[in-house]
């Protein structure tokens, strides 16, 4: 069987479930701005009655065309997510596929428990220290712990096998969580230089992303008390963190979406703004989402 997940921790949980449950199988961790495209290129391979598990990844505009190519082409699929998803974009995608799980109470590593190992205690246990962290309860200081080891793309098939085996923390664990954390504090840092405020019915911060984007919208928010808060990547996609529950609502106007809290878009930039952005750390697209979240 084919894994299609998100790349963080939550992800990386319900791949240790689906690992314990069917032993070795092909998993692809995947951006939620890369997901369509890997949808798409899986679907397009011979799937002979083999199973393509989709899990912490939400409906995304025209996603229903590679459920059904994939199908087509001869894949099961099954779907996990605790995402948002519009009655609409539900009716498009359930009859395509055999399963198909939304609910946003759980993480999705929560749900992929509760399907695939109901009665098992150690997949329980990985289901609710991921699910602490990725529902912002933050009562278990070992899934931040986690979390932030996970920001090292290197780091994630040693922590998914961990998870296997029922090991939170070891030394390799902890050593790497204090030197990512020095490294963080710099990049918070550079970020929190060159945040530019936009003020109108909400305090907009907007940022360069020079790595953790949930951090440095924290700290942006104590630093300018600010309602809403874009970290932007020179290509243009970007995270955004809100106070108010609109982020999704924002983040679907720039090819997007996500949560209410947090969520993640793309403005698309051409040459000439990346360049811009790079040279001045601004952009005229601040502009454009500054009046979106004004209309909403
Ligand atoms: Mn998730």
């Amino acid at each position: 069987m084919v894994h299609l997940t998100h790349n963080d921790l939550d992800a990386v949980g319900a791949d240790a479930i689906h690992r314990m449950r069917y032993g070795e199988i092909f998993t692809v961790f995947s951006s939620v701005g890369t997901f369509p495209q890997l949808f798409q290129r899986i679907a397009g391979v011979a799937g002979r009655g083999h199973l393509l598990s989709i899990s912490d990844l939400g409906y995304q505009q025209g996603i229903e065309k590679a459920a059904e190519k994939a199908v087509s082409n001869g894949w099961r699929i099954e779907w996990r997510d605790h995402h948002r998803w519009e009655d609409e974009e539900v009716q498009r995608i359930r009859g395509k596929v055999g399963v198909l799980h939304v609910d946003t109470e759980l993480c999705a590593c929560g749900i992929v428990a509760r399907d695939l190992l109901p009665h098992d205690g150690r997949a329980l246990e990985v289901a609710e220290v991921v699910c602490d962290y990725d529902l912002w309860k933050n009562r278990d200081p070992r899934a931040a712990i986690l979390a932030r080891v996970l920001t090292r793309e290197e780091n994630r098939e040693y922590v998914r096998d961990c998870l296997i085996r029922g090991i939170f923390s070891d030394e390799r664990i902890e050593q790497q969580f204090h030197e990512i954390d020095r490294e963080m504090q710099a990049m918070i840092d550079r970020s929190m230089r060159d945040a530019r405020i936009y003020e109108n019915k909400y305090r907009i911060a907007f940022t360069p992303l020079y790595g953790h984007p949930s951090e440095t919208a924290y700290a942006l928010r104590e630093r300018y008390r600010s309602d809403i808060e874009i970290i932007v990547s020179p290509s243009g996609r970007f995270s955004i963190r809100s106070v108010p529950p609109i982020s999704h609502l924002i983040a679907r106007q720039f090819r997007g979406g996500g949560h209410p809290h947090a969520a993640g878009g793309n403005f698309s930039f051409n040459l000439i703004d990346r360049a811009i952005f790079w040279l001045f750390k601004r952009t005229r697209h601040f502009n454009r989402l500054a009046k979106v979240a004004n209309s909403i």
